[in-house]
This record gives structure tokens, sequence and C-alpha cells, in this order.
């Protein structure tokens, strides 16, 4: 068993594990879990028909084949390409749930949502071809929702956004025959061919596994991030605070966890509610804090300025500080040891997707119609919970950071050239000059294998140190807020030529860019950058690279 001192580096995470009561946290199922199986570790354990199971022995003593034949390099490659396609499914699914609410929102069926990006939605209606003279914003919001689903269910030709791409990496793809007709029907091509007995060659498996790949990227991914903006306005930066000591014993706390704003944003005009709040003053609190875990906190946080409670390993440290009222949670990373965790504070826990439910969870079910109403029965039920605490069980954190996020590929036009010349241009001409050396994406989760936020912050800061922009989403943006790394002042871990940018267009130097799904984000500043000119035609021209240090969710791959 690890030191507790090892399992994060996070302090305000160290400082609640080590006054942890004596309940089990996803640090000891790890610990239990030891040794880990190797084949399975090692890719080569398969499942994938009732003639197994079958494991290759990587060592040469045992079976080199399962019973049908599969050899190690068709078994590994078929598990990765499984995990493709379910990474890429529930990015993409994310996008079809924001695709639908938009919808609804057109049709006026979802009354408590507006049209709050329109910027957005005639710069889409026109990049789906749709007439945008005399068509009024619904009708344009149900034609752009509708040109979304199509990208879905798509059984011939392109998918819309692949355009998006630079020329010259588009004549690579349709070389290589890998661009995505439509979203469903490329996960759905992907699993038939890891069937037993369909694709046995691991090449043409991976061809696929580009082509799904891309159907998210530049598909489900896409198709969320930039629907979520026509709905829900474009992010701008922001500042605010992270880490559990957003969390104060004195309000009543509501943490949400999950991915989709559809909830999250609507939970943040009733925890304003001043109906609500004078509520939950009547019942000894200062106020209500919304607070956020994983990505739907980073896509409040980007809108609305929301405070981030934690990233992935932090969802239980959160509950045993005793003092979370609430744990709302909606679909993705949500891990179901959640709900026997609350049973042992007071927490009540409420699951709203109806793709999602959980032990031990009330569930509340979401329903864009009533958007409004559910959540402010769910913020009433967290102030009826406050009474309930158990002050002998808390174990608080007073630790918080600065930081500032929302940095997205249109406003950084903004940013970097100002408000009357918006461009590229200073940010490529910090790379020809090689004040810049490049840029990094750092993205993903956490993983227990790892000490907690350790990979995100040791690369990022070694990064900038190297004069390197980092930009950041998901969990691992989260981790570099904590770190301090999303304040203009950590210019002073820069150097010398990354500090001058940073300081002469006023940004820090981890740039906070969204949630996971908003990687697509990074793929169009990558275009952006490419399009301003003088540093090539295609993205393997340009100095940038990625990394997922701590990645644990399939959608990673
Ligand atoms: Fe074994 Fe082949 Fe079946 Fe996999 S598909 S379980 S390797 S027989
Ligand atoms: S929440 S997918 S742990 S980034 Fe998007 Fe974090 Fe990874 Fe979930």
């Amino acid at each position: 068993m690890r030191e507790k001192s090892q399992l994060s580096i996070d302090s305000a995470s160290q400082e609640i594990l080590n006054n942890i009561p004596e309940v089990e946290t996803i640090w000891q199922r790890y610990e239990k879990m030891l040794p880990q199986c190797g084949f399975g570790l090692n890719g080569l354990c398969c499942r994938n028909c009732v003639m197994g199971p079958c494991r290759i022995d990587p060592f040469g003593e045992g079976p080199d084949k399962g019973i049908c034949g599969a050899t190690a390099g068709i078994i590994s490659m078929r598990n990765l390409m499984r995990m493709v396609a379910a990474g890429s499914a529930a990015h993409s699914d994310h996008g079809r749930h924001i695709a639908h609410t938009l919808l609804m929102t057109g049709e006026e069926k979802a009354g408590d949502y507006q049209i709050k990006g329109k910027e957005k939605l005639h710069a889409l209606a026109k990049e789906y071809g749709i007439d945008t003279e005399n068509t009024s914003d619904n009708q344009l919001a149900i034609e752009v929702a509708k040109a979304a689903y199509s990208d879905f269910s798509r059984q011939e030709g392109e998918m819309s956004f692949i355009k998006r791409a630079p020329e010259k990496r588009q004549e690579l793809w349709r070389k290589l025959g890998i661009v995505p007709r439509g979203i469903d029907r490329e996960i759905v091509e992907l699993m038939n061919r890891t069937l037993m007995g369909v694709d046995n060659d691991e090449l043409s498996l991976v061809k696929q596994g580009f082509r799904t790949a891309l159907s998210n990227g530049w598909g489900g991914s896409m198709i969320a991030t930039e629907l979520s903006d026509v709905l829900f306005d474009a992010p701008k930066p922001v500042r605010a605070k992270v880490n559990l000591g957003v969390l104060r014993q004195e309000n009543v706390n509501i943490v949400v966890h999950g991915h989709e704003p559809t909830l999250s944003d609507i939970m943040v005009v009733a925890a304003s509610d001043p109906e609500l709040i004078k509520y939950a003053k009547s019942k000894g609190a200062d106020g209500i804090c919304l607070g956020g875990i994983c990505c739907t906190a980073n896509e409040i946080l980007m809108r609305h300025g929301v405070p981030i409670v934690g990233n992935f390993m932090q969802q239980e440290l959160a509950i045993t500080t005793g003092i979370v009222d609430v744990m709302l949670v909606d679909v993705q990373c949500v891990i179901p040891a959640l709900g026997s965790l609350c049973k042992c504070y007071h927490t009540k826990m409420i699951s709203t997707s109806p793709i999602a439910k959980f032990p031990y969870a009330e569930h509340m079910e979401f329903d864009e119609k009533n958007a409004l109403d559910i959540a402010r029965k769910i913020v009433r039920t967290a102030i009826d919970n406050y009474s309930n605490r158990i002050k002998e069980k808390y174990n608080t954190s007073s630790e918080t950071m600065d930081c500032v996020a929302g940095f997205t590929a249109e406003n950084i036009f903004t940013i970097l050239g100002g408000k009357y010349r918006a461009s590229y241009r200073p940010l490529n001409d910090a790379i020809i000059s090689g004040r810049l050396r490049g840029a990094v994406g750092i993205v993903g989760c956490n993983n227990p294998k790892q000490m907690h936020d350790y990979g995100h912050i040791t690369l990022a800061k070694e990064l900038i140190k190297n004069n390197v922009l980092v930009v950041s989403t998901g969990c691992s943006a989260i981790a570099s807020a904590k770190a301090g790394l999303l304040k203009p002042e950590a210019v002073e871990l820069c150097g010398k030529g990354l500090r001058e940018v940073c300081e002469a267009v006023g940004i820090p130097p981890v740039l906070h860019s969204g949630a996971c799904v908003d990687i697509s984000r990074i793929l169009i500043t990558l275009c952006n950058s490419l399009l301003e000119g003088g540093l090539g035609n295609d993205f393997s021209d340009l100095p940038v690279a990625g990394a997922a240090p701590e990645w644990m969710s399939e959608k990673a791959v």
C-alpha cells in the first residue's frame, strides 16, 4: 500500500485523505486489485466470443493463439479498436443529446433554454448550406439540429465538418479511405469488424479505428462543442476558484458531476434563484454553492465562472468532506461506488439521465420540457438535506486556487490580435521567430495507477519552462487550475520566450479550453493557425503534440 502522501500531489486532496475515516475509496480498491492481470494489462486477453475467454502468453510459454486462431496482434488490436468504438460512442452521444436540446428549443418545446449564441447559430447554418435570409432563429436552430442529426445517420459520402480540416490532410484521409461517412455507421462497423471471424487484419482494423475516431473528433465531439456554444453561448475568459475548499460548511452545497451542460447550465439558473437562496437562509445556511466535478464543471466554469470542486479522482473526496448536500450526476466518469459512499454520509445522490442509473441513487429524470422546475426541485432537495448533516463527520479543506478559464478557437483570435486586428499572427510569428517552440495539448483523466495530477502538472511545468504553450481540456485542465498554472502569474515558471508572449497578450501559459469534448476546439485552433500562414499546410507541419498522461476512459483513445 502506498503512503497517503504518494496518492496525490494536490495538497487539498492530501489534506482530506490524511483525515479520511474508514471508508473505501478508489485508491484502496486499486491496491486491493493488485497484482492486476498481466494478460489484460498487455491487451492479450480476449472474450469476444464464447469459445473463450482466451489469453496469449507474452513470454512464449503458453498458447500463442486463441481458440479461433487469433494471434496476439489481432486480439490486442481488436481490444484497442473496441475502446475506440466505445469512446467515440460516448462523446458522440453527448453531441446527439445537445442536438436534441437545440431541436426542442427551436420547436419551442424546451422553454427554459434560449439560443444564446446567435452568431454561431448563423455561422453554422451557413456552413451547413442552410439559407439564413428570412429564416427565424428558431427555424435555423431546427435546421442546424437536423443537419447535425444527419451527420450521425449518413450512410454514404462525407461528414460535414471534415471540410474544416486542412486540404492536404483531407486528401490524405481520402487516399487512405478513412474519411468518416456518418458517426453511427463508423461505430457500428467497427463493432462488427471486431466480432469473432470478421476483420482479422491489424492494419485493416486500425484504419477503421482511425475512421471512427475521426467521426468523433470532427463529428460527435465537434457537434457537442458547437451546438453547446449555440445554446449556452461561446465561453469567454473568466476568473474563478477551484479545489475542494470551494465547498464551505456554511453553505448548502450542490455538486454537479458528469458531462452534459443541458443539466448543469440550468442548475446555475436554479441555484441563483432569489427565492431558493431565501429558503436556504431560512434553514440556517449562508447561501447556496454550486460546484462541479469533471467536465460538466468545465462547461459551467467557462460560461459562468462557477467554481470547480475537483477532477475525476476527487469525486469521492468531495463526499467525504461531509458537507455535500446533493451529488447530482448525469453521464460519464461517475464511478458506481458513489452511491454507497453517499450512504455513509447525509449526502443525497441524484441521477438524472435515462441512460445512466446508479446503485443507491435517487432518480429524478431530467426532461428539457420542464428543465427549470426539475432543477429547482433538486436545489430544494439539497436545502432540505442541509439540516441532516453529521457534523462529527466533517473533513473539509479550505484550499482553493484562482484560475482564468474559457479560451476558445474564436476568442483567441481577439486575445492574440487585439479587437481591431483579430488574428493568429502574433502566435505564428512567435513560433517562426523561435520565441515559442510550439504548443502541446495536455488532456484527459486521472488514474489511480499514477499519483493524482502528477503526470499533468510535471509535463505542463516542463513544457512551459521550455517555451512551449500548453492548451488543456478535461480533468487535465482542472489539475493545472489547482496547481496555479491557469493564473497569469504562472508566467514566472515559463522560459523567456513564452513569458514574453504571455505577458504581451495577457494570457496564462496554460490555456483552459474546456471539457473533454472540447478537444475539438484545439483542432480548430490548429486549423486557424495554419490558415494564418507561414507555418505550413498540414497539422504535421506544426510544432505541436498531444498527450493524455493520466488517461483512464475509453473516450481518451
Ligand atoms: Fe478466443 Fe477467438 Fe473467441 Fe477471442 S474470438 S475468445 S480469441 S476464440
Ligand atoms: S471527465 S473522460 S475523467 S477527462 Fe471528461 Fe475527466 Fe477523463 Fe472523465
